[in-house]
């Protein structure tokens, strides 16, 4: 079996109505508990309160679902690091163990599109990271974003990425990076980085349309949708580049590395901000599911 898809996912799939995908490594890598788990379920509640069918993509005993159940969600939140983060490098050696996993950007679309789900929402993607002309790291989720057919819808990439090598790398694989509501590429936590998207979407439908438009013409890839975390939530520039700053220098002096980068990155954020970035992220994932679930619907009218 390639993948396990939620009975409830593939009744709406045969039906043409909306789903959404979802990871897992937001959940188990990317906040605490219980806050993670509580996302998680809002995440989904507002998904079915804008008309879409959530699914939650994970590993569980080698297998990837498609539509975690509600008892599995809160067991990738309660887990939470124990259950190690796969990306597509790590996919065959969970999967031949038939251990656990907590599904990356590029892990969660690559099982969507085995499942035939087009759209995903998370928080924020994988990028280049700072230094990476020394280190060469870049995330997976780039590669993906440039070959598998899944739109994705977040709020930009954090500050602890470089920035403007990412929006260099998204074009060397032919991934759209388009704004929503925005000429700006929102930076994660504040609205604004200072760079241009592709393109400023006005509103869902047109945003449908160009996905549709690239899947026509059998232009394999990604589509990236930013959308600005809302003005209300967003935290002050000056204040969270200066977090971001001393976040690296500490993951620097204590030689972290690889995959335990963003990890690392996100949790001390939440650290020296006392949750507040941790409250700002949750907002903006809210925002991101709701402006996802209305984007695939405009697409469902289309097909
Ligand atoms: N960025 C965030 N929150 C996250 C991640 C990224 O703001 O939780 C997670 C996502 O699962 C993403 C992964 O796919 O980190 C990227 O990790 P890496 O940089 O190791 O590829
Ligand atoms: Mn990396």
């Amino acid at each position: 079996m390639k993948v396990r898809v939620n009975p409830e996912v593939e009744l709406a799939l045969k039906e043409n109505r909306p789903v959404i995908a979802l990871e897992s490594t937001i959940i188990s890598h990317g906040m605490p508990y219980p806050q993670n788990v509580e996302t998680a379920l809002n995440v989904e509640k507002i998904i079915r309160d804008h008309g879409g069918v959530p699914a939650t993509v994970g590993i569980i005993d080698g297998v990837g679902v498609v539509g975690l159940t509600k008892d599995e969600i809160e067991e990738f939140g309660k887990r939470g690091m124990a259950i190690p983060k796969v990306s597509r490098r790590d996919i065959p050696v969970i999967c031949a163990k038939g251990g656990w996993g907590a599904s990356t950007v590029a892990t969660t679309m690559i099982f969507a599109a085995l499942a035939g789900v087009e759209f995903f929402v998370t928080g924020g993607i994988g990028g280049v990271h700072r230094g990476a002309e020394k280190t060469m790291d870049v995330s997976a989720d780039l590669e993906e974003l440039g070959r598998t057919n899944v739109t994705v819808i977040c709020a930009g990439a954090k500050a602890i990425l470089d920035l403007p090598k990412t929006l260099e790398v998204l074009e060397t694989k032919g991934v759209p990076v388009l704004g929503y509501q925005t000429a700006e590429l929102p930076a994660f936590y504040t609205r604004t980085s200072g760079l241009k998207v592709d393109y400023e979407l006005k509103d869902a439908a047109e945003a449908a349309s160009i996905v549709k438009a690239k899947r026509d013409l059998g232009l394999d890839g990604g589509v990236l949708i930013t959308n600005p975390i809302p003005e209300e939530y967003s935290m002050d520039p000056a204040i969270i580049n200066g977090v971001i700053d001393e976040a690296i220098k500490e993951m620097d002096a204590k030689g972290i590395t690889g995959k335990q980068c963003t990890p690392f990155l996100l949790a001390k954020v939440a650290e020296i901000t006392e949750g507040r970035s941790l409250a700002s992220n949750i907002r903006l994932v809210y925002n991101n599911a709701a402006v996802g679930t209305e984007i695939a619907k405009e697409y469902a009218k289309l097909k």
